[in-house]
């Protein structure tokens, strides 16, 4: 029996089988799971999750930074209608303010409480009596009402990784009280930034037959609903970080230098190709500035993108448009041996990302919307000797806390450009100035500060 439980739609690592039909395990992508790995084997607690292939799922391990694994298994149809469909068509385009538009079918709907009770129900029998469960993110939003209904023993955390709407944008969900009953199972609930927190509370205030009182803080719990059942749930701002640990080695940024053939200003990007992080916009914003001859010379850009929810049409599209930009970006400016767009389709290892962070001039980061994104704040970590420049999405939670960086508007190709100028003219000193206090910031607010400040008022009520 576990006393701390994470409860997420993935688990850490992926299950993969080899030409001999052996599993192989390789890390899976993103951000939550970059965040909650070293809470969780810090804890030795157990992490209930989806290994990421259809077939059974394997028995619970043990890892060895010596996390539990148990592996939740979801059928074919569980995969197309739940995480496809009710997940990532449905949910995380409103939820990213309708960047592309949602779409709702009721038998998506049904497949999302079907998996969320077998969640659910994995969670009630792994718990000790009392234990601390923790549920992530968009994916399981009816878990904590669930967990709650079979277990009311446990202490139930809920943490949303994404941005939570403006009301008359969630208002649209049919299944919007629903949606809030689940969540408000929890003793408490978290968001990444105060503005997130307060757009649910209004949300509840308005959809439901809960009281609302007090106002939201930042790593703090002082604003509650009071629920008709006569519970109180904890609602506030907590803004996920990074372990910076493996980001403050020494890299010699020589060797990443002579690969990309020593040239003189390095711009990156590193995303999960997913159109909420804009990086077709920011290949136009590098498009435009080539063509009024405004790119200093000896520049590359590279783009470093993970594959991500390739079956769904949105991403598909997105994943065309970005390689016609590079391929037409390259034909036109770039030259035999030397191209002005680097562009990898593929996950890299930690090691690799250190050198390419520590390395790039420039790292643009201009999501439409985005929760928190890890990838500013790793970085910044990798910069404490104040070298390189930050452009920074506004629309992106970091740029609360990264408020130094190079702020542009991503709706707005000018403004990319403007920004990115700006990096690459602004002086060595005033970009140091920028860095250094950015990453004083990454440091000193770690992902252990956002785990023990969110699990501090969990278990203190
Ligand atoms: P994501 O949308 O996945 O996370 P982000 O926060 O930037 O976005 O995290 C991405 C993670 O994946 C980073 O740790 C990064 O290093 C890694 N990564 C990206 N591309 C990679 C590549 N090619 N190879 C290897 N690793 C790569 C969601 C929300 C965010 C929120 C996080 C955490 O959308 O807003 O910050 O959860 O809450």
């Amino acid at each position: 029996m576990n006393d701390f439980v994470v409860v997420a739609n993935r688990l850490p690592v992926d299950l993969h089988y080899d030409d001999n039909g052996a599993p192989v395990w390789t890390p899976s992508p993103g951000g939550l799971v970059a965040a909650l790995t070293p809470v969780l084997a810090q804890h030795h607690g157990c992490w209930i999750g989806w290994p990421g292939t259809t077939t059974e799922a394997p028995e619970p391990f043990r890892t060895e930074s010596g996390i539990l694994l148990n592996p939740v298994s979801l059928s074919q149809s569980d995969y197309e209608e739940f995480y496809e469909g009710f997940a990532n068509a449905t949910l995380w385009p409103l939820y990213h303010d309708l960047i592309v538009t949602p779409r709702y079918h009721r038998n998506w709907w049904d497949a999302y409480q079907r998996v969320n009770q077998k969640f659910a129900e994995t969670a009630a029998q792994v718990a000790a009596p009392n234990a601390t469960v923790w549920v992530q993110d968009y994916q399981l939003q009816l878990v904590p009402g669930m967990l709650r209904e079979l277990r009311p023993d446990l202490t139930i955390g809920f943490f949303l990784h994404i941005p939570f709407p403006a009301p008359d944008l969630f208002r649209q969900l049919p299944w919007r009280e629903e949606i809030l009953t689940g969540v408000l199972g929890a003793d408490m609930v978290g968001f990444h930034l105060a503005s997130n927190a307060r757009n649910f509370l209004h949300v509840v205030a308005h959809y439901s037959e809960h009281d609302v009182s007090g106002t939201v803080s930042v790593r703090d719990i002082t604003a509650h609903v009071h629920t008709s059942d006569d519970r109180q749930v904890g609602i506030g701002a907590f803004p996920i970080a990074i372990d910076p640990t493996p980001f403050l080695v020494d890299i010699d940024k020589t060797e990443v230098r002579a690969e990309l053939g020593n040239l003189d200003q390095i711009i990156l990007g590193v995303d999960r190709l997913d159109y909420t992080k804009g990086i077709l916009q920011r290949l136009q914003a590098l498009e435009e500035l080539h063509k009024a001859g405004m790119m200093p010379p000896r520049t590359v850009f590279l783009q470093i993108a993970t594959p991500s929810r390739e079956r769904i049409d949105h991403y598909r599209r997105t994943r065309n448009m970005v390689e016609q930009a590079v391929g037409r970006i390259n034909g036109r400016f770039g030259s035999l041996g030397s191209q002005v767009v680097l562009y990898q389709h593929q996950s890299f290892d930690r090691e690799r990302l250190v050198k390419l962070y520590a390395t790039a001039d420039i790292m643009l980061v201009t999501p439409f919307k985005d929760g928190m994104n890890l990838v500013a704040k790793e970085y910044v970590a990798c910069h404490g000797d104040g070298s390189g420049a930050l452009v920074l999405s506004e629309f992106a939670g970091a740029a609360e806390e990264l408020s130094e960086a190079f702020l542009c508007n991503p709706f707005d190709v000018e403004s990319i450009k403007q920004q990115l100028l700006a990096a690459l003219l602004a002086s060595p000193a005033e970009k140091q100035a920028r860095m250094l206090r950015m990453h004083e910031q990454v440091i000193s607010h770690d992902v252990n500060v956002w785990a023990t400040a969110f699990l501090r008022c969990l278990t203190l009520g």
